[in-house]
């Protein structure tokens, strides 16, 4: 028989993962930390199971029929297996609720979850993410109508009952320049407002509500004259004649979500505030999808480096396996410490979030959370796509090759950076976070922290990097158009 290599098995995503285990068992209290075990241990087993069956059925991608046989409008979607698993999934293991729970760390355990779940739920997580932000933005409204009549559904923990949600922002004028926004909200006789537009990107189109970004008739022109509604998509079993799904995106990846454009033709909406100041209103949720985001980034870029070390021991070069080839283990050892520092950043945003939103953070840390968040989003978009790059180089020409399942981890990473928010957006935000004297008040916070830290080198260079960002704010503090053009500098040297 001739020579046949073996592939890559992926090792308990969970138990072998050296950084998550590391970072729980430090930060959580041991009661919490041994009940989230079961919860961990189980989607680490389902993220085994998913990789083996994609390894070994043909990949799928969603399907939308706009029309049944007797030339009824029904715009149905079927979806693939690990989507029609996703809501068993979310409320059998608590993903959702467990962010909602009273507790400084139940961010930290909903990111765990998060963290593991997301690559075997072939990116159910994205309409998470938003239905986690919904209910966040919902919740920080104060609209009790809207929090008793979504909040139940969104953090479910059961799936007959649980609902997911849309983020209905971008439109064919612009993705990142929100203001030019054309749908508009209009008053019915019975005062029920209505939606009337085109959304260009719709990720959650299977969902059953959404936040949606319109201009209420009548109102000016530019971002504050937005507001936020709330709006439901099915009427029982159909969805709302009202939204109308003309097609699904043929995507570079992320196959497995089906990203739609649609028309909303008067579909009933309800404003979460007052009719003005929507994307003040929707910060929230788009900081909570952007933590997502970087941890589902991070997530990308453990699975790849998992399997490539994994490959190394199995793949043979030059009479030894490839993991003792000194310059292959230097390369992933490389991966492995800039994936560490991309670890370390995107829990801490998480960590934070948990603590901010329980009153049990320092007064500084609100300050920093803001601006973490943008740069961990930023940062581990960017990371990704270089380390699945890296990651496919370790397979050689396998790593080229449809049905090993490697490419899908490259062609899936590129949106990290573009959705929510591209890196120069979120470079741009950083400056918004830095606004005043923010800057000066987190320098004096971190000082104490630098002082006491043992790791000498490390601290200053951190000194040095934060010394150079104030002079360069200093600056270039009244000229906006070169702060701008350097605002992607600084947000890498801060994140790094
Ligand atoms: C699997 C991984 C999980 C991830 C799932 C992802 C699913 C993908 C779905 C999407 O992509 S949904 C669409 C996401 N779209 C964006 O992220 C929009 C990108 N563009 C921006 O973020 C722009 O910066 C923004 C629209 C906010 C800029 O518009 P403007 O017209 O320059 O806004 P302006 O006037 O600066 O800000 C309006 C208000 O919002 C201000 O507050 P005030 O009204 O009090 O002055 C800002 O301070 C506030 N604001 C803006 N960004 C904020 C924020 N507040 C807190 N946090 C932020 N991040
Ligand atoms: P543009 O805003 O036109 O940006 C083009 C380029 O210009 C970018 O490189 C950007 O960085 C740069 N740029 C723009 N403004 C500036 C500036 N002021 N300074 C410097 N550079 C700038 N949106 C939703 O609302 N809901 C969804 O469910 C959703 N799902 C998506 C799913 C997928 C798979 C993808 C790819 C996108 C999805 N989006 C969704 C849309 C996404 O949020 C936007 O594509 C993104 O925000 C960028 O907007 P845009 O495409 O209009 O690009």
């Amino acid at each position: 028989m001739a020579f046949l290599q073996d592939p890559p098995r992926l090792p308990h995503p969970y138990r072998s993962d050296r950084s998550l285990l590391a970072l729980l068992d430090r930060a959580l209290p041991a009661d919490r930390r041994a009940a989230l075990d079961t919860d961990l241990d189980a989607i680490g087993d389902y993220a085994q199971m998913a990789w083996q069956r994609a390894c070994t059925t043909t990949r799928r991608k969603p399907v939308l029929t706009q029309w049944d046989a007797w030339g009824q409008r029904i715009d149905r979607i079927e979806l693939t297996p690990a989507w029609q698993e996703g809501a068993a999934m979310t409320t059998r293991h608590a993903v959702l609720a467990a962010g909602h729970g009273d507790s400084e760390h139940a961010r930290l355990e909903e990111f765990a979850r998060i963290y593991l779940y997301h690559l075997a739920s072939e990116f159910y997580t994205c309409p998470l993410a938003m239905t986690d932000g919904a209910a966040t933005a919902i919740k920080a409204s104060g609209n009790r109508a809207l929090i008793e009549r979504a909040l139940p559904h969104f953090l479910s923990r059961d799936a007959s009952t649980f609902w997911l949600s849309g983020q209905w922002m971008t439109e064919n004028t612009g993705g990142s320049d929100v203001g030019s926004t054309e749908t508009v909200a209009r008053q019915d006789a019975s005062g029920q407002w209505r939606l009337y537009g085109r959304k260009w990107f719709s990720s959650a189109v299977v969902g059953e509500a959404a936040l949606a970004l319109a201009r209420p008739e009548g109102a000016g022109t530019g971002t504050a004259a937005l507001a936020l509604f709330y709006v439901e998509t099915m009427d029982g079993e159909r969805r709302k004649p009202e939204l109308v799904i003309d097609r699904l995106k043929d995507k570079l990846g992320t196959h497995e979500l089906p990203t739609a454009e649609i028309h909303l033709d008067g579909l009933p909406a309800w404003p979460l505030g007052e009719l003005a100041h929507g994307v003040r209103q929707v910060a929230p949720m788009l900081n909570v999808t952007r933590t997502w985001n970087a941890i589902c980034a991070i997530a990308s870029m453990a699975r790849a480096i998992s399997l490539a070390r994994d490959y190394a021991t199995r793949r043979q070069a030059f009479g030894r396996p490839l993991i003792e080839q000194p310059l292959h283990a230097q390369t992933l050892a490389d991966m492995q410490a800039e994936f560490e520092g991309a670890f370390a950043l995107a829990f801490e945003v998480a960590h934070l979030l948990g603590r901010v939103e329980h009153g049990a953070a320092a007064p500084h840390e609100a300050a920093l959370l803001r601006l973490l968040t943008p740069l961990a989003k930023l940062w581990t978009g960017k990371l990704a796509v270089k380390l699945c790059s890296e990651a496919l180089e370790c397979f050689g020409g396998a790593g080229y090759i449809e049905d090993t399942g490697l490419p899908q981890l490259l062609r899936d990473a590129q949106v990290y950076a573009i959705w929510e928010g591209t890196t120069n957006v979120l470079s741009l935000d950083s400056l918004r976070a830095l606004a005043g004297d923010t800057f000066a008040a987190l320098r004096t916070a971190s000082a104490a922290w630098l002082d006491g830290n043992d790791d000498m080198h490390a601290a200053s260079a951190i000194r040095q990097t934060l010394d150079a960002a104030a002079r360069w704010l200093d600056q270039h503090a009244a000229t906006r158009d070169m702060l701008e053009a350097g605002a992607r500098g600084l947000a890498i040297s801060l994140a790094r």
